[in-house]
């Protein structure tokens, strides 16, 4: 399909030609996910990451109108230095970013839907949105768990983070028709921990494995992604009870303060770092570097 939009960075291009193994990464995670510098240090890093574990990292945003697949240093600098200046772009914001050539940071859903436009099936990041605690009363459930149940690319993850209720969000998956893959693990990661109180729905030890499981479900024309929950490398865990309570004080201050929507998510994470003294900024990187690896490792087997 041809897309007048759509600009793949010719390197990208080849490798998805010759089926060589490609990782999608997200720039929301850039803009609205860490602070400068440590979020355009971890963005190459990561890509640095894909390289050494056998893929091509192509970072998606979008650049003056263009739907970018594939960004250069200087362009994840300059997304970095924006920071929260950048525009948060979910699937309801890409025909306006690009109408009015305007610059975007992509967030999961936004990210699956460029990269399913140039053929990507892999997708790395640290967490996702979900099911909102109190969405009861504010319906806040992130686009993301959408462009799951419809857009063919299997995203490489921490687990949910617990500013999310994860019991919700894994009803909701089930409902779309998304599975949750645990890598190793029986039991969902929570982002900082390994472990939470709830099961994945299929433990999967090998990346060949994940791999032969995501040409089934597309084989048969099976709609959607999925969800491959990676637990945080042990010596950078943190304990459940810790991160939660500083994540509640978080979600109090949120309320009080009257912020909602597309504002959410980006608080919460900007205050859980703020309020662990960088702790959870550290978690966070390494988490990241961590889906990175195992992001590549299937998408090599995908190519076999
Ligand atoms: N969770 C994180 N870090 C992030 C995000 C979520 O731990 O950077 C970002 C991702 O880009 C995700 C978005 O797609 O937040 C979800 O936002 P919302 O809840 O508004 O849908
Ligand atoms: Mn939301």
């Amino acid at each position: 399909m041809l897309n007048p939009y759509l600009d793949i960075h010719p390197d990208i291009e080849r490798a998805i030609a010759e089926g060589k193994p490609v990782v999608a990464l997200e720039s929301t995670i850039i803009s609205h996910g860490m602070p400068y510098p440590q979020n355009v240090e971890t963005a190459l890093r990561v890509e640095q990451k894909v390289r050494d574990s056998g893929a091509i990292p192509a970072t998606i945003a979008i650049l003056k109108g263009r739907l970018k697949v594939g960004l250069s240093e200087e362009e994840i600098t300059y997304l970095g230095q924006q920071g929260l200046k950048a525009m948060k772009t979910s699937r309801r914001d890409i025909p306006f970013i690009v109408a009015t050539k305007g610059d975007g940071a992509t967030t999961v859903a936004s990210t699956m839907i460029l990269a399913d436009m140039a053929g990507i099936r892999v997708f790395a990041t640290g967490g996702i949105g979900g099911v909102h605690r109190g969405a009861e009363n504010s319906l806040d459930i992130s686009a993301d768990l959408e462009e799951l149940a419809q857009t063919k690319v299997a995203v490489v993850c921490a687990g949910i983070k617990s500013i999310l209720d994860l019991g919700l969000t894994l009803e909701y998956l089930e409902t779309k028709g998304v599975p949750v893959v645990g890598y190793q693990t029986d039991t969902l990661p929570a982002f900082y921990s390994r472990e939470s109180a709830f099961n994945v729905d299929y433990r999967l030890d090998a990346p060949q494995q994940i791999a032969d499981a995501l040409k089934a479900k597309w084989a048969m024309s099976l709609e959607g992604g999925a969800i491959i929950a990676n637990p945080i490398p042990k010596e950078h865990a943190m304990a459940n009870e810790d991160i939660d309570h500083v994540i509640q004080s978080a979600i109090e201050e949120m309320d009080a303060q009257g912020i909602k929507g597309k504002a959410s998510t980006p608080f919460l994470l900007a205050k859980v770092a703020e309020k662990t003294q960088g702790e959870s900024l550290k978690a966070n990187i390494a988490l990241v570097l961590n889906n990175a690896a195992l992001a590549s490792k299937i998408a090599v087997a995908y190519c076999n």
